[in-house]
Formats: structure tokens, sequence, C-alpha cells
């Protein structure tokens, strides 16, 4: 199968047209439904990798290229956003993988708004799990258009109609089936597409490493029963005429709206159904458009915003890449931008395209695209550049930290790695550091949001830094910083209250429970308490 050409109308070469050829999404669900999995086959379809890895690869096969980072191939989860760049049958694909678990969803959130459309991956077997609804809402409040790719259908699961019924019932967005599976569990052979009345079976291949041969036999092609079955047959002619009769026609205004998602059938791990799903997908994922500060892409001002940073990703430079979205007019190397938090100007010398932990350097990049600044400690979360007037900072998701512990640094020759990579872990909006103001405890405590974050902690501390440590629970649940001025210094200290300082010396408390947040304030109703900073 070939893809046709983007639908690219405007001048070739000019801004609407790189921006009509561009497409960035994230790939989003709860954990282990297959995003990586689905990442890394998108990878080899669009012709960016030759061989496809795996997310939990035998000893001499390939890692997924998303999950790159040593305690996500450990471990068999993301645990940070990936973002790859490719260029695919005239488009040019920005594509972020995203982590399922809850305890990296801040990260998750972050990469939302970064993008113009995201891929909801379902786990045939499993249907819509928690952390899929919560990921689904943020995209609807923000409206951001869902399409749904409904994987591992090589298991066995629920039924389609079912899923169907979930999208619906559950999400309140009402699905369209674009593509129909045929057969299913150990017998699932490939799709049925609706639109071109065709039946496309695919074949495994060796280790699922290349693309899945096709073959294509029309509906009502006589031999079609014999290829595929008796019973898939007359299930598929039974399913097909109910849904043809269910007059759900696929609409793109709605889609653009939020209010239906196109849904796909397949199975990430065999391949199946992962071309026809990038067809579509490259077809009907939008542009950048305006976005919702109003901010025009194809305004001759370039804008971008970072979403995220991250430390060490190319162990042989071992600096810190700011995540920058484009977000209107044309970036150019050298480019002199303003920072509107600094209030200063600052020259982007070095920009990358991203491919997961590798990069190339580039000398322009377009609305939609997210790019790779080194970052010498100049960028934060949601710093805004752009080479027109100042732009306010853009709100990037924080969520408070709900578990505490003091982070021992085990080898005390290293204490400037270990403050070095406590910082730039911090800067990363990873974790949260506190420290004793009156400086006599020497160990900081950690806060973070959840605590699979402590074991990211200290894997990233010894791979990264060469710093062991070791940490030790301590009974908070919850930080409030003092907003209020001076005389916060002499707020009264509670029994099982804890006085810190964060980063930036600013007075934060440390309470064990919500309960004590609110007796605290009940005592002092004139200190103004912040749950984020
Ligand atoms: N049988 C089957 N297994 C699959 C399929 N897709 C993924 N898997 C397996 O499901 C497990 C999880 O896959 P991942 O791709 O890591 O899932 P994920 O959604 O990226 O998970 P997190 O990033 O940790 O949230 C792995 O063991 C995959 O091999 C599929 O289509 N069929
Ligand atoms: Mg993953």
């Amino acid at each position: 199968m070939t893809l046709s050409p983007s639908p690219v109308t405007a001048a070739s070469g000019g801004l609407a047209h790189e921006i009509a050829r561009r497409r960035t999404f994230a790939i989003i669900s709860h954990p282990d439904a297959g995003k990586t999995t689905l990442t890394e086959k998108l990878l080899l379809y669009a012709g960016a990798i030759d061989l496809a890895g795996a997310v939990r690869s035998r000893a001499n096969q390939r890692h997924a290229a998303s999950d790159w980072m040593a305690m996500e191939q450990d471990r068999g989860i993301s645990i940070t956003a990936s973002a790859l760049e490719m260029e695919y049958a005239g488009y040019r694909i920005n594509l972020l993988d995203t982590p399922g678990h809850q305890d990296f969803s801040e990260d998750t959130y972050r990469t939302l708004m970064a993008v113009d459309s995201a891929v909801m991956v379902l786990d045939a077997a499993n249907g819509i799990e928690p952390q899929t609804l919560k990921l689904f809402q943020v995209c609807k409040m923000r409206h951001i258009p869902i399409l749904t790719f409904i994987n591992k259908m090589d298991r066995d699961g629920k039924e389609p109609l079912e899923l169907l019924d979930e999208i619906e019932s559950v999400l309140q967005i009402a699905p369209v089936p674009m593509n129909w599976p045929v057969g299913s569990g150990p017998w699932f052979q490939g799709v049925y597409d609706f639109e071109r009345n065709e039946v496309l079976r695919f074949e495994r291949t060796d280790h699922n490493e290349t693309r899945a041969p096709i073959s294509v036999t029309g509906l009502e092609d006589p031999g079609l029963a014999a290829v595929i079955g008796d019973a898939a047959w007359q299930e598929l002619r039974d399913q097909a005429e109910l849904l043809d009769g269910a007059g759900n026609e696929f609409d793109p205004e709605r889609f653009a709206r939020g209010e239906v998602t196109p849904v796909f059938f397949g199975s990430a791990l065999n391949n199946f159904g992962v071309e026809p799903f990038l067809e579509s997908l490259l077809k009907l994922a939008p542009p950048p458009d305006a976005r919702a500060d109003g901010v025009d892409p194809l305004s001759d001002v370039f804008s971008g915003f970072v979403f995220k940073i991250q430390a060490n990703m190319d162990m042989k430079h071992r600096d810190r890449i700011a995540f920058v979205r484009v977000c209107s007019g044309r970036f150019e190397r050298d480019m002199v931008v303003n920072h509107a938090r600094l209030g200063k100007k600052v020259r982007l010398g070095r920009a990358y395209k991203l491919f997961a932990r590798e990069r190339q350097p580039i000398d322009e990049a377009f609305p939609g695209d997210v790019i790779g600044v080194v970052n010498p400690g100049t960028f934060a979360l949601g710093d805004m550049l752009t080479t027109g007037g100042n732009l306010p900072s853009v709100e990037i998701p924080r969520f408070p930290s709900e578990h505490f512990a003091a982070l021992v640094n085990t080898d005390i020759a290293r204490y400037k790695q270990f403050q070095r990579g406590l910082n730039q872990l911090e800067e990363e909006g990873a974790v949260q550091i506190f420290n004793d103001p009156s400086g006599l405890r020497r160990e900081p405590i950690l806060g973070v949001v959840g605590e699979l974050q402590f074991d990211v902690v200290i894997s990233r501390l010894r791979d990264e830094y060469g710093v062991d440590v070791r940490i030790e629970r301590q009974p908070y649940e919850c930080a409030r910083w003092v907003e209020s001025d001076e005389g916060k210094a002499r707020i009264p200290v509670l029994r099982g209250m804890l006085a810190c300082v964060d980063r930036n010396q600013k007075p934060v408390y440390l309470f064990s429970s919500k309960w004590e947040v609110d007796y605290f304030q009940g005592q002092n109703p004139d200190v103004k308490l912040a749950e984020i900073q």
C-alpha cells in the first residue's frame, strides 16, 4: 500500500506549506496498552527505522527507540515522554510517546500542551482504563482531537461492539469505526476497511521486526470466504451490515470539535493494522492551528515555548535539552529571541531535531515542530521565546508533591555531582527539593508526585551522575509555600510540621496530612499558603 501524497495545497516551500504538512501528536493511554510498541511500529512504517525493536527485548534484540532510558529498558515501562521527528510521504511527523503510569503523568500532561492531536490506545481486553479516562478528559478540556487505536487484537479481548459502546458511554464521545477486525485472538488476521470495501490481511514476520506483508481482497470478492474462513466471513458480513446501517459516517468537523473519534483496530506487536492506521492518521490528524493563546502559526513572528526539559539524553554531551514547541513563524538557527521571563534577549545557537535520545542539528523549524535547544540553565518550563513583543509564559501543569523522603548521599566525595544531579532533576520538574533553613540538617528532602519517581531519582543519580544515594521516607504528605511576605519567617511550627526552604530560599512547610494543613490554616487565618510554586 502506498500513501497518497500529503494534501498540501499551499505553495511549496512557504510557511503555509510547511504548516499544512505537519502532524504533531501524542500517544496516550493507561500503562501497558502498547503506546511504545505502536510508536515503534509507526517509526518502522514511516521508514524512520529499518528494524523494529521491542519494549522487552531479548538479549541481542534492539530496544524500542522511545524507551531509551536505562530504567525504562530494565523495567519495560516508559518513564519520560520522547519526541520523535520524521519525514514520510510528504508529511513532517512530530510524534510524542508518553508514559502511562500515573506517577509520571505530570510529564504526559505537559506533553499534551505541545500537540495538535492525540492517539488514544486501548487494550482490547481492558477497554477504557482509569488513566486513559483521565488523559482523555485533559484532551477534551483542551479541545485536542483524538484518534483511537484498539490494540492487542491478537489476544482474546472484549467484543469490538462492546468496546465501541464503552467508548461512547464512558467517554461520551461518538466512536466511528474506520475499519473492523477480521477474526480475533489467535485468529486475528487483519482489518476490513469500510471506505475501500476491502479486507487487508497481514502476515507475521520474524520477531515482528519488519513490515507485515499485506494481501488485499474486496468484500464482494467470491473468494473472500475461502481466504478468511467461513466463520470470519459470516461474522464480518453481519457486522459490516449492522454498522453500515448505523449511519455513523466520519465527519471531520465533528472530529475537530472533539465530538467523534475515528476508531482503528490492530495489533501493534504483530504489525497488523499499523500501516492503514498510519495512513489515516496522517490524513485525519490536524496540522497546527491557532493555539488557545491565540498565536497564529502563520504569523511572521517566531514563537515557541518550553514544555519539557531533560538532562543527559546524549551521554556524550551530558547537557540539558529544553523541548520547544514551535507555535508560529519560522525558526532559524542563531535567531535572537526575547526571553519573556528573564526580560532579556537570547541567541538560539544550537537547536536540534529529536529522535528519542538522538539528535541532529537543524537550521530551521516550523510551527508544529518540537525542537531541542541546549539549556545552560536559561530555560525553564513554560518559558515563551519569541521574536515579537513579549508573550506571557505558558502555564505548564504542575502537580503537588505527595511523597517525601530524605536523600542521603552515601559518597561524600561526590558531593558536587550529587548537588548538580539534584538541581538538574529539579529543573526538569519531576522532583522538588526542600532544605533545612538553618542548614543544620544536611540531607535535602525530596518531594515527588508518585513513589516510582524515587526509584527514578536513585537510578538516574547513579547512571547519569555516578552518585549512589539512599532514601529515607518521611512522614509528610503535602508541601505548602507561604505566600505572605517577610513576617512569614516567624510562622508557628506546629507538631508534625517541618519548616524548609525551596531552591530559591522561599519558605515552605511540609505537613503530615491535609487535615493538618486545614488545622494550621484555622489557627493562622492570615497566613496565605500555596500548594504549587
Ligand atoms: N499481545 C500483544 N502484546 C502487545 C501488543 N502491543 C504491546 N504489547 C505488549 O504489551 C506490553 C506493554 O507494551 P508497551 O508498548 O510498553 O506499552 P506502553 O503503553 O508504552 O506502556 P507504558 O509506556 O509503560 O505506559 C509489552 O510487553 C508489549 O510487548 C499487541 O498488539 N499484542
Ligand atoms: Mg511506553
